[in-house]
């Protein structure tokens, strides 16, 4: 419905105000905007708005898109920005504080299976919750064939630090990010989920393979720990590494290149505040300690990282070997640009839109989609400079 219409039957019918109290969601109808990077002229066009805090978008081979919104809702958008109604099926979510239903990604097989994988916080008795990770299979208003793979154990009460993205390896294995639900010493104990990154074959079981399969005590599904709350992870083409990134406490965001058993730190080092006693890690525990991984790449002031996206392949592009970064408190997109597999500059985007960017993702031709993370939130499409015209 077109927004002036809605306002008026809003007004017109009282018994529905609570349907009116949001904008719904349309497709977006404003001419482009430009915005100068620093390789050149970039095109912003809304695809859609009215998304509810949009959490994830996943880009379909039609040219579509699959986004949740975090109260629970997945939405399918056509490529002209279509918006559908929500597609039923959908695991219920515990929709508190940071919860809600996370991401959304294709399978590796999609074409072929029409399989999707979401995450979200997963409500369990007493109110507690955990993240959880399902498959199901993709049907025009409906999902089918729900399965869940993973949930984290033991559910806690709190309604902060579930995560979560979900990565694939291109070796039949999925990455889970999370968080340790803010109970921070809980991310250094390998008997609980909580604070780990975790590794799965893509039918839900454990690798064989995987750094604690063989140990007693511990969670075999783990593959790094020692994490803070994880809400960035892509894969890069390139290489086939899993790249990450983290929130820090107050400052000391992270990026790490999670290795097989390696602990990353938290809470026992950071680079961010010691809430304890309000002063910096590097002045009371530390920035760094024997048996721990300092962060690949830090910032001081905490951008508040949400997802992640590698741009390469494309040479054409101005913005060839990039690293994208959505920034919440930030209210940014972050280019990171690259050589190999070092961060050799940064650049902050989107500053004119004062929205939280919660995630990015880079289509097969080298366009970029953002969501911002409002209660009007936005789908984005980004057309990068051509490396033809950069200054
Ligand atoms: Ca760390």
């Amino acid at each position: 419905m077109h927004r002036t219409s809605r306002l008026l039957l809003c007004l017109a019918l009282p018994l529905a105000l609570n349907a009116c109290a949001r904008p719904a969601p349309v497709a977006g109808n404003a001419a482009p905007q430009t915005e100068t990077s620093q390789a050149g002229e970039l095109r912003i066009e809304t695809v859609a708005s009215g998304l509810e805090h949009p959490w994830a978008v996943a880009l379909l081979p039609d040219g579509g898109f699959l986004v949740t919104e975090r109260p629970g809702r997945l939405r399918r958008i056509s490529a002209d920005g279509a918006v559908s109604a929500p597609l039923a099926g959908v695991p219920a979510v515990f929709a508190e504080g940071q919860g809600g239903l996370l991401d959304v990604v294709l399978d590796p097989g999609f074409a072929g299976n029409r399989r999707i994988w979401l995450s979200y916080a997963e409500p369990g008795p007493d109110d507690t919750a955990g993240t959880a990770v399902a498959t199901a299979t993709l049907g025009a208003s409906a999902l089918s064939e729900v399965r869940v793979v993973y949930r984290q154990t033991p559910k806690l009460k709190g309604p902060n630090h579930f995560g979560s993205r979900i990565a694939f390896d291109g070796n039949d294995h999925v990455f889970i990010s999370q968080g340790e639900r803010n109970q921070k010493e809980l991310a250094q104990d390998l008997g609980v989920l909580q604070g780990k990154l975790v590794r799965l074959n893509l039918d839900g079981s454990i690798p064989t393979d995987n750094p604690f399969a063989d140990g007693v005590g511990v969670r075999r599904v783990i593959w790094s720990y020692g994490h803070r709350n994880m809400q960035g992870m892509a894969v890069d083409p390139r290489s086939g590494r899993l790249w990450q990134s983290e929130h820090g406490p107050r400052g000391g965001d992270e990026i790490n290149l999670p290795e097989a058993g390696k602990n990353y730190g938290w809470p026992i080092i950071s680079d961010g505040m010691d809430y304890l006693t309000n002063r910096p890690y590097a002045e009371t525990r530390g920035r760094e300690a024997p048996g721990m991984e300092r962060p690949y790449h830090v910032w001081a002031k905490s951008p508040a990282l949400s997802g992640m996206a590698f741009l390469v392949g494309h040479p054409q592009s101005a913005w060839n070997d990039s690293l994208l970064l959505g920034a919440l408190a930030g209210q940014s997109l972050i280019r990171l640009r690259l050589q190999g597999e070092r961060i050799v500059a940064e650049e902050r985007l989107l500053t004119n839109l004062h929205s939280r960017i919660r995630d990015v993702r880079v289509g097969s031709d080298g366009t970029v989609y953002v969501l911002t993370d409002e209660a009007d939130g936005q789908l984005l499409r980004l057309t990068p400079p051509d490396r033809a015209n950069a200054p």
